[in-house]
């Protein structure tokens, strides 16, 4: 094996976004794109030589490639061990804890997430520190800055590495440790809940089905829900990770996880219905006929954690992304829990949890965690749920009425809209930003405006400053309207409307939220001008 020194020249837009470096596959097969990334994140580190680093992936679509070459890379750079999935699979918080389980500095995941994948599709890299969490902004800004500086990377020259066993292969100065993807994250479910009363549930005759939509985490739940947990062989649907899923997009909402939903909402309904998305990190809660927003389920995660004896007397804070509804907030409040609102992205939640301030957190975007690890993990908000239904005893849309009934119902509603041209949709933005100091005050559409302001944090632990994270617009009746920027998209831009409402009347609960908050979708579009600046007549996705 020869460590070779190989020219490169820098890419433009080499930029992690909300959750690392996501471009179409096409962008990545670029000659040594991904390793100009890879070298560019070796050298933004401080100091690797001999420590460990761990690498996993969704399965997606150029996965088997990438991970070759991020090993032999890797072996280039003198890494002393290297962890990685068998056959190159590691969601992304079995990632998290084997990154903290074996003390490793840090880990690669090779995912875009929710995105499509397959030729046409998206294929993503992101790094995760020793803590298990996403590389801070801090971080991250230096990959990128290192983009644009590289002329060469580190090469190991020799054939691929053999992925399929388990067991341990030494490459000169590096051992590669090849591990069973599912096996040290499934012992630390079983720490965490009490596997014991939650199978009880199950031999009760107790029904759910899991859409793992053919993607990471099927071998994970089919081991944990069916095999330890006893829920009925077919429990798990859609099981085997596909390098396309299936064609579909491993999105769990109601707009793609059609399947489920068809279920959930059928005569012969389980009594619970949840799915997973590209890498295991996102999560989605149904009932019979009933769909749990994910904001709604984090106020129920708040209300009930401390049922589960891992969180019992742990509990500290509660952090909810920014356009994340208020559910949560009262729920907190009542608990005598301090709530933190961070910008979207799973890596400003990471300072809050090292520091103890939060035990809980939770986003709009059908992502949960907790201090257990620092990633947001889809099959521990499933474990969550199932130790609240087994606890209590109630359904799931017992608990969510339940918590409607004691602060009123927040309505949420997502908007997303496809711009083609970046700039343009920076342009809207910029337009409303200029407009928001004119606006507390003023009335639109008969609704008063209190407060408008572009969102603006200041990490309460590090003191780091991170603007731009969107528009936020308050009204007098309980209502808010956020614009932002989506980090995620591959191509082009996404303009995302959030829209919240508290309703209090009870007769009001059961009606749809597109009828809820249709005059706020409206006050929205005036406010920003979108259609007409951007001749974008529709929303691509409503949530
Ligand atoms: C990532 C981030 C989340 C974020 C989501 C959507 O999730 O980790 O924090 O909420 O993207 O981000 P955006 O609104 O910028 O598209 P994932 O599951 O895609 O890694």
């Amino acid at each position: 094996m020869d460590i070779i020194s190989v020219k490169t020249e820098p890419y433009q837009g080499q930029v992690p976004g909300t959750s690392g470096l996501r471009k179409k596959v096409s962008v990545f097969k670029q000659n040594h794109y991904l390793e100009n990334f890879i070298q560019s994140v070796f050298d933004s580190l401080d100091s690797f030589e001999g420590k460990t680093l761990v690498i996993g992936g969704d399965g997606r679509y150029y996965n088997d490639y990438a991970v070759q070459v991020l090993l032999k890379m890797a072996i280039a750079n003198q890494f002393g061990r290297i962890i990685v999935g068998q056959n190159g699979i590691l969601s992304t918080p079995a990632t998290s804890y084997v990154i903290v389980k074996y003390g490793a500095m840090g880990g690669f995941i090779l995912s875009a997430s929710h995105n499509p994948g397959g030729p046409d599709g998206d294929f993503g890299i992101k790094f995760d520190n020793e803590n298990g969490a996403p590389a801070p902004q801090e971080l991250t800004d230096k990959f990128a800055k290192r983009t644009r500086e590289i002329d060469h990377f580190w090469w190991a020259d020799m054939p691929d590495i053999d992925l399929t066993q388990v067991g341990e292969l030494v490459f000169g100065s590096t051992v590669v440790q090849v591990i069973d993807p599912v096996s040290d994250y499934a012992a630390y479910m079983q720490k965490i809940f009490d596997f014991k009363q939650i199978k009880r549930l199950f031999d009760k005759g107790f029904r759910m089905t899991f859409d793992a939509m053919n993607a990471v985490t099927g071998p994970y739940a089919k081991y944990i829900f069916e095999d330890l947990l006893g829920a009925p062989r077919g429990s798990v649907i859609r099981q085997e990770p596909l390098m396309d899923f299936g064609g579909l997009h491993p999105e769990p909402n109601l707009t793609y996880a059609t399947e489920l939903v068809s279920r959930m909402y059928s005569e012969q309904a389980p009594d619970f219905g949840t799915a997973s998305d590209g890498d295991g990190d996102r999560y989605m809660i149904l009932g019979r006929s009933f769909f749990v927003n994910p904001s709604d389920s984090l106020a129920v995660l708040a209300g009930y954690l401390d049922t589960i004896p891992f969180y019992r007397g742990k509990m500290t804070g509660v952090a909810r992304s920014m356009p994340t509804s208020f559910a949560v907030d009262d729920v907190a409040k009542d608990k005598n829990l301090t709530v933190y609102q961070t910008p979207t992205g799973w890596k400003f939640f990471g300072s809050l949890l090292t520091a103890g301030k939060i035990t809980l957190c939770g986003e709009e975007s059908f992502g949960a965690g907790s201090y257990h690890l620092q990633e947001k993990d889809g099959i521990w908000a499933v474990l969550c749920w199932l130790s609240i239904l087994a606890k209590t005893g109630k359904s799931v849309e017992q608990l969510v009425r339940e918590l409607w009934q004691k602060q009123g119902r927040v309505f949420t509603l997502l908007h997303n809209y496809d711009i083609a041209d970046k700039g343009v949709a920076e342009a809207v933005m910029a337009g409303l930003k200029e407009k928001l100091p004119l606006l507390p005050g003023t009335v639109i559409q008969k609704e008063k405006i209190t407060q408008a302001f572009p969102f603006v944090y200041t990490d309460p632990v590090t003191g780091e400053v991170a603007d731009n994270q969107g528009l936020c617009i308050y009204f007098e009746s309980d209502a808010r309207i956020v614009f932002r920027l989506s980090g995620t998209n591959s191509v082009g831009a996404t303009l995302k409307i959030y829209i919240n409402q508290r309703v209090r009347e009870f007769d009001k609960f059961d009606s749809p939220a597109t009828e809820v908050l249709d005059k706020w979708v409206h006050i929205a579009l005036e406010l920003s001008e979108l259609k007409r600046l951007t001749g974008v007549e529709k929303p691509s996705m409503i949530t």
